[in-house]
């Protein structure tokens, strides 16, 4: 994945995966645009700014789970050499204090960091490799949510006492629909022999205001956030969204389970994009779904898990029983 500077031809404009994925999201009704979107580099940059907010209490529950419990997590994944790999790495924040729990228990790790955004991924090497000497970081800059098929062929073969534990933590699972959920799932059990293991974070359901204000802070970042997508649209493919004419729109899907997040077109208008040929029309209150962040119980984790080829065989909470870590062996 790389950024593009200049406008390519029309066709080959289509053919990257930003202009596939905005012809297909904006040609389609209702639109939508894919999440993936957010992660330019000022992208990334804006999430890290959200998961500092006062609102925004899914980062700071889970790390407060590993601050409690990293050596515990580490130890029920069983004994043997741990090579760690992290899908959705970002700049890894909270895997620190995972990678110190297991160099504990051994003096050296490989910690193959997966992540579709390449600033964070850059970000996160540096940091890790200064701050732990014990760790080899692995960076794969890669859209895993395609099949690890792609990024799999580029993870190293299996020595013969290595024990993976994969990392799918932060709720970034929560961004998809069960289908694709289960598809994720299952290709990482493929990279699995029984007794390794993945452990899952996932925000868990709770009162409707504050899954609501955690989408919607009083400060506008989740809203710059959101609307970001439109200027990467801008200067890759050439269009002239006018940011002011959107409004960043948070709601609670209770049939769903899920937070949407939309860009609400505040007039009726025309845009074009110049780079795909394509006129998009909004109507006024038209909007934009550019992302679903699914809030799970207990019950529904555990039968994703199961049905994937998993058994939980631990699991952790924060205080306040908001977010959940579960550490799911291969069976
Ligand atoms: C990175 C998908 C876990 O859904 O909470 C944060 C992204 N979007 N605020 C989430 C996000 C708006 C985040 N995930």
């Amino acid at each position: 994945m790389h950024a593009l500077n200049v406008l390519l031809p029309l066709s080959e404009a289509a053919q990257t995966a930003v202009g596939a994925e905005v012809l297909r999201g904006l040609s389609s009704r209702p639109k939508s645009l894919s999440p993936w979107l957010f992660y330019d580099a000022e992208g990334s940059r804006l999430f890290e700014e959200i998961t500092e907010l006062p609102e925004y209490y899914v980062t700071r529950a889970e790390r407060e789970i590993f601050a409690n419990y990293a050596d515990d997590i580490v130890a029920a994944t069983g004994g043997g050499n741990l090579r760690l790999f992290e899908l959705g790495a970002g700049t890894a924040s909270k895997t620190g204090l995972l990678l110190q729990a297991a160099l504990r228990r051994q003096d050296r790790l490989v910690y193959h960091a997966i992540d579709i955004s390449e600033s964070a991924l850059v970000k996160a090497t540096e940091r890790l490799q200064r701050d732990f000497p014990g760790v080899t970081v692995e960076p794969l800059v890669a859209d895993y949510t395609d099949g690890l098929g792609n990024a799999g062929q580029l993870l190293p073969h299996r020595l013969p006492d290595e024990r993976r534990l994969f990392l799918y933590i932060g709720s970034s699972i929560g961004n998809f629909e069960a289908t694709h959920a289960l598809r994720i799932l299952r290709d990482v059990r493929r990279q699995l022999m029984p007794g390794d293991a993945l452990l899952l974070g996932t925000d868990l359901v709770k009162d409707r205001q504050i899954m609501l204000d955690a989408y919607d802070d009083a400060a506008g970042v989740t809203a710059a956030f959101n609307k970001n997508v439109l200027t990467r649209i801008n200067r890759e493919l050439g269009s002239n969204f006018n940011l002011q004419l959107f409004r960043h729109r948070s709601r609670w899907n209770a049939d769903l389970s899920r937070i949407e997040m939309h860009l609400e077109s505040l007039i009726t208008q025309i845009v074009f994009i110049p780079a795909l040929d394509l006129q998009v029309r909004l109507a006024r209150a038209e909007t934009i779904h550019t992302e679903n962040s699914y809030k799970f119980t207990d019950e529904q984790v555990n039968a994703l898990l199961h049905r994937a080829g998993f058994e939980v065989s631990r699991q952790w909470k924060d205080a306040r029983g908001w977010f959940g870590e579960y550490l799911a062996l291969a069976v």
